[in-house]
């Protein structure tokens, strides 16, 4: 070994050591914690929807390998619907899909089916990330099924992470 190799080394080394260091420190000495799993706490500890007062719901939503919690949500039409959601592991998407709606634009001639946007009617685009809360309100005027989906890739079975709101 020459002596630039074994400078680099040490250098290298001594960057290592430095930065351990100055990881202990800041966990111990200077009390800076590591954020811990929100889903372990109140109100993500049980995955629930709740009616906070008439027609105003509450709804805490988990995302996870691969599903959200509750899968199905069956709602009244013209339900409000505050929506709280985080993740338990990785970071996944959050899209609501009016299936009623894409079906509709199924039946257009290809060319016009491009010219219409697919994700009509609730207009929720959510990123779920560990260790926060992303918030949006909803309402659901018209009755149907619409389909939660991850858009964000997420490990092997991304495309089979979904859920189900039941307006009815
Ligand atoms: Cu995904």
């Amino acid at each position: 070994m020459d002596r630039a190799e074994r400078l680099t080394l040490g250098f290298s080394l001594g960057l290592l050591g430095l930065f351990f260091i100055a990881v202990v420190y800041a966990s111990a000495g200077r009390n800076v914690g590591v954020p811990t799993c929100i889903v372990d706490r109140e109100p993500f500890e049980r995955d629930t929807l709740f009616e906070r007062q008439p027609g105003v719901y509450e709804l805490q939503m988990i995302a996870r390998m691969w599903e959200f919690r509750p899968g199905e949500i069956r709602l009244p039409p013209g339900s409000t619907v505050d929506l709280y959601l985080t993740s338990l592991d990785v970071i996944h998407g959050f899209m609501i899909e009016d299936e009623t709606a894409s079906k509709a634009h199924m039946r257009l001639p290809a060319l016009m089916a491009v010219a219409v946007p697919r994700y009509t009617g609730q207009n929720v685009n959510l990123m779920a990330v560990p260790g926060a809360v992303t918030y949006a309100r909803v309402r659901f005027d018209r009755p149907g099924r619409y389909k939660i989906v991850c858009h964000e890739y997420c490990g092997d079975n991304h495309h089979f992470m979904n859920a189900t709101i039941l307006v009815q």
